[in-house]
């Protein structure tokens, strides 16, 4: 395998190398899970009266997403044909070790916007809203749903810590222009000490400027990550990536992802840790990024482009 890509750009597109027929069988499997349509998500009054649940010893953030441990559909269904997968084992292991951590795998959810309820639709205008978990009621909610979520790193799930972390995608359907396809940038790391929402301007399907503001900008090669079921993608935790808004469709985009890290025990100089040591990253840290501490101390972000469109 050549690291070369994932050195120079933190990002590495493996192609479809899962079995298809597997893929479309667990695919199969997760569609007669739930009645995927409007009626996955919870009513206007209801949400009025509580958005998110309250704290308790099984959920102690009070969050409305699937944790390690905790409401995980991918963690109760078997998925060894794609986690011993020789290659998929194999690009984790160069990259991560032997040793890494699962800090969480679990499937993620592109809803179409016409599953959306109008009232909902309203309230996406006005703010920024990604993740559509809350709005989902609560015996759907052992998988994250998105309605498209803009540029952003995975860091933000883990600030604060060593950026040794990549995220695995697995695409389980086939996924073309108008199935909300990932966005990724390449080198984009080398922006990764701004913050959500990122600066951005004069995307196209093949580049996009990207910076710290107007006067300090680049532009950048990006790729629009289309492929079929089986195909897999990974990312550094620095690396920034996006959906745009699902428009209309009769199924759900279904992927797998997967979060490790390297253990931090294991001393051996790695794939991840030569990224980081190529683009001075080894000491990057940042206790900002992350969607709800930025709320909390700037406020709701309002008209960014992923809600737009
Ligand atoms: O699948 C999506 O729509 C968003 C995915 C994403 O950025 C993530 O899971 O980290
Ligand atoms: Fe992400």
């Amino acid at each position: 395998m050549d690291y070369k890509n994932f050195l120079d750009d933190g990002y590495l597109n493996l192609g479809q190398i899962i079995s298809k027929n597997e893929c479309d069988k667990l695919y199969d499997k997760l569609l007669k899970s739930r009645d995927w349509s409007p009626n996955l998500f919870r009513s206007e009054e209801e949400v009025n009266k509580k958005l998110l649940p309250d704290r308790t010893s099984k959920n102690p953030k009070g969050g409305t997403n699937p944790g390690k441990g905790k409401c995980n559909l991918a963690e109760e269904l078997d998925l060894d044909f794609l986690e011993k997968n020789e290659s998929f084992v194999k690009i984790i292991n160069d990259i991560c070790g032997h040793d890494h951590e699962l800090l969480l795998k679990k499937f993620v959810v592109a809803v179409p916007a016409d599953w959306i309820p109008e009232w909902l639709k309203i309230k996406m205008k006005k703010q920024y809203i990604d993740n559509i978990n809350p709005y989902i009621k609560e015996e759907y909610r052992d998988v994250t749903y998105f309605r498209g979520i803009d540029y952003h790193m995975d860091y933000m799930d883990q600030v604060g810590t060593k950026a040794d972390m990549i995220t695995i995608y697995v695409y389980l359907n086939n996924v073309t222009e108008k199935m909300s396809p990932l966005h990724v940038i390449k080198k984009s790391h080398e922006y990764s000490y701004t913050l959500f929402p990122h600066y951005y301007e004069d995307e196209t399907n093949k580049s996009i400027i990207l910076g710290e503001n107007s006067d300090n900008k680049k532009r950048y090669d990006k790729e629009i990550l289309i492929g079929n079921a089986g195909s897999v993608f990974v990312w550094s935790c620095v690396t920034m990536h996006r959906t745009r808004p699902f428009k209309s469709s009769d199924l759900p985009r279904i992927s797998l992802r997967y979060t490790i890290r390297k253990n931090k025990n294991n001393k051996n100089n790695l794939i991840i840790d030569k990224f980081l040591k190529k683009h001075s990253l080894e000491n990057f840290r940042n206790d900002l990024n992350n969607t709800t501490t930025l709320k909390s101390k700037f406020g709701e972000f309002k008209n960014i482009n992923a809600n737009q469109k």
